[in-house]
């Protein structure tokens, strides 16, 4: 048992290691790094698909890195943009880790690029453990998936730096009860940034473009 816990740890530091020279070579070039983590399918591609595009519309860059099991369905998504885009496939792993960054970084001309952001797997759980050398932690968390999520995953919620509710257009029909969902991100993280946000009416993206 203490040996599993052993290998764990090692993994994990080494991970810690790599994301630490990941982050001194981003904060040589200027570039800002965002790891957005979510359960599957709270909007995480919809929402960046906004931010590209309004960053293009804005003369700035911004380029994503998207992990998922397997396809490039989101890569592909998301390169309408016209940003730099591409897609890690994890092949069964349920998070990403620093060393398939700097696989897919190799040979990525980046240049003139300000914001990268990182779709990580759709998992409240697993990628929380894993430092990717990002300068900003954003959780998304949408409206249908109920009031009561920042209680069952308190680490998650703990982790972000900022709450994004997403998908607030349908927060009616979903019956949710966003005083409760509130107080449950405030009694898990006090004081964290909530933006209430929705891909498709483009609520909060004005809000959310200030803060990056
Ligand atoms: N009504 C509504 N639907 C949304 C919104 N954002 C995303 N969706 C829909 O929710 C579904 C999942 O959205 P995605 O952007 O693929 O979610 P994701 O978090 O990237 O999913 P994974 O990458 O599979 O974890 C799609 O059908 C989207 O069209 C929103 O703000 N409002
Ligand atoms: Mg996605």
């Amino acid at each position: 048992m203490s040996q599993i816990i052993e290998v764990g740890k090692a993994v994990l530091s080494k991970n810690d290691e790599l994301a630490a020279i990941l982050r001194e070579r981003f904060n040589k070039t200027g570039l800002r790094v965002i790891n957005i983590v979510s359960s599957p399918g709270s909007g995480k591609t919809a929402w960046l698909q906004r931010t590209l595009a309004r960053l293009q519309q804005q003369g700035r860059r911004g380029a994503a890195l998207v992990g998922d099991l397997e396809t490039d369905r989101d890569a592909q998504r998301l390169s309408q943009s016209g940003a730099p885009v591409r897609q890690i496939r994890t092949q069964g792993m349920c998070h990403l880790e620093a060393f398939m960054l700097e696989q897919h970084l190799e040979n990525w001309n980046l240049d003139g690029v300000e914001l990268l952001f990182l779709e990580n797997v759709g998992n409240l759980v697993c990628p929380i453990g894993f430092d990717l050398g990002e300068h900003l932690k954003v959780l998304l968390f949408s409206t249908p998936e109920g009031e009561d999520k920042p209680l069952k995953y308190p680490p998650a919620f703990a982790w972000a730096n900022v709450v994004l509710l997403t998908k607030m257009d349908m927060a009616e029909v979903a019956g949710f009860d966003l005083e409760f969902a509130l107080q449950n991100i405030e009694q898990v993280h006090p004081g964290v940034p909530v933006l209430q946000t929705s891909a498709r009416t483009g609520q909060g993206l004005d809000e959310w473009l200030k803060l990056l």
